[in-house]
This record gives structure tokens, sequence and C-alpha cells, in this order.
């Protein structure tokens, strides 16, 4: 009896989870079948932007929910990482100078430009900022 018992309570466990899982497949759609890594996520109404291995380093590539068309926002042979997006704009931390810097693509314009590409240390526009304000 006890053994039945636990038959049922195992497929009822079993059919629970193939409900939620077609429920899951239901809803959830895969959107890149690259093999290398897609991480860092990042979404906007309709885009979804995420840092990309497959050129062999990091990139930024975006999807569009509604054209369901991906294309890439930077393909540098340096590191970009850490993507965001807000709006047309689509800003990351990229290394194509040697340091950390940020970038940023408008999606209105096509275009991308440096936001901050400063050389030294963060720290130490910290200290100088500082050191102006005491006089
Ligand atoms: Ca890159």
């Amino acid at each position: 009896m006890r053994g039945s018992q636990n038959y049922h309570v195992e497929q009822r466990k079993n059919l629970a989870l193939q409900k939620r899982t077609r429920f899951c497949h239901k809803y959830q759609t895969r959107i890149t079948t690259d093999k290398t890594d897609q991480i860092q996520p990042a979404i906007w109404e309709n885009i979804i932007v995420w840092k990309d291995a497959r050129n062999g380093n990091g990139d930024i590539y975006m999807y569009d929910i509604n054209t369901g068309k991906e294309s890439p926002v930077v393909t540098d042979t340096a590191e970009q990482s850490n993507p965001v997006i807000e709006g047309n704009y689509v800003v990351w931390e990229d290394r194509r100078n040697g340091n950390l810097d940020i970038y940023m693509y408008d999606l209105s314009t096509g275009k991308e430009k440096p936001i901050v590409t400063n050389t030294s240390p963060p720290e130490k526009p910290c200290y100088i900022g500082w050191k102006d304000c005491m006089g």
C-alpha cells in the first residue's frame, strides 16, 4: 500500500512538473543559439542587449522583440561588457583603449560615441575633484 501511495505521489509530482515545463516553454523564447556565452542581458521595451562571446572576445549584441532581428551593437576586438539600455541609448564598459572606458550607441542614429575615455585610474579624478573643492 505504501509503495502504491509513493507511486501516486511521484506521478502527481511528474504531472505538475510537466505542466510547469509546458507553461514555461509557452511563454519563453530563445533568442540566441550561438554555442559561445551570451551573458549580462538587459532590456528596455522591445530591445534586449547582452554581452556576446561569439567573436572570441566580449562584444555587445541586441535583439528586437518586435522584428525578431538580432544585430551587433559593437564588435571591436577589445572587450566590451555590462551593457545597459534605456530609450535609444545602449551604454557599456569598453577596453579598446587599454583600460575600462564607457561607450554609447544611439539606436536612432546608429552612431557610437565614447562617453568617458579618461586614462587615469577612477580614484584620481575623484581625488583631484576633492582637492579642487577644498581649494
Ligand atoms: Ca569586442
